[in-house]
């Protein structure tokens, strides 16, 4: 699941540039049986299967300056602000979990954080890793070919992104708004500004909630205000 995730385009680029270093580690490696048997069936009874202790704990024994993540619908929902702090870490692990889950004492012993990638069940925990190395990994510089864009994108300034348009101007009868076209920066990022501030305030007003707004944005939201 991991290889073509791994094996192309920025993901690869930034791992050949040694600004990632990526280790997978197959938990079926730690099994003390001949069968390698990883899974067991929950105390308790009910369906499905868990990922049995010992060869997890084996697994994660040994780690001692890294960040242990675990990812389940449990968790707290991911967002930027755990991206940029995951970023601050030197080394993360995380847990992809299969099955119905693990065991708690699992969690209990070793895992610093429990992340969720959203209010959705999934059959494993590889396309939530992968969501945060991915979300992570675009944050260190050089990962991204050209700075500004990781800068310009929704969230980093706590708000949706604004429209964006590419050629041609025209298209089906459908203009690119003309301000676009005017070549005035000034009254461009007025314009992006004031687009971001009203898509938030349509479509996530929560993130309104939480944030600060300058004086240019209190000038722009009572615009938005008074044109409805
Ligand atoms: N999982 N956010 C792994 C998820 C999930 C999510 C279901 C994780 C199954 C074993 N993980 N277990 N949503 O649905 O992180």
């Amino acid at each position: 699941m991991f290889s073509g995730f791994f094996d192309e385009s920025i993901m690869k680029r930034a791992i050949d540039n040694k600004l990632i270093e990526v280790n997978i580690v197959n938990i079926r490696d730690y099994a003390n049986d001949k069968h390698q048997i990883v899974d067991d069936s929950p105390f308790g009874g009910g369906p499905g299967m868990l990922l049995k202790i010992e060869p997890l704990s084996k697994a994660l024994e040994s780690l001692k300056h890294s960040k242990i993540i675990y990812t389940s619908p449990q968790g707290k929902t991911f967002n930027q602000n755990i991206a940029k702090e995951l970023f601050k870490e030197e080394e993360i692990t995380i847990i992809a979990g299969r099955y119905e889950g693990i065991d708690e004492r699992v969690i209990e012993e070793f895992v610093d954080m429990e992340i969720s990638i959203g209010d959705y069940v999934l059959t494993g925990g590889e396309i939530p890793a992968m969501a945060i190395i991915d979300a992570v990994s675009r944050l260190i510089p050089g990962v991204l070919g050209n700075k500004a864009s990781y800068e310009e994108d929704s969230f980093y300034n706590g708000l949706l992104d604004h429209p964006q348009y590419t050629r041609p101007a025209i298209y089906k009868n459908k203009k690119v708004p003309d301000i676009l076209l005017s070549g005035n920066h000034a009254k461009i990022e007025e314009w992006r500004l004031k687009k971001s501030l009203e898509r938030t305030k349509e479509r996530r007003p929560d993130l309104l909630e939480k944030r600060k707004f300058t004086k240019k944005e209190m000038i722009l939201l009572k615009e938005i205000e008074n044109e409805k």
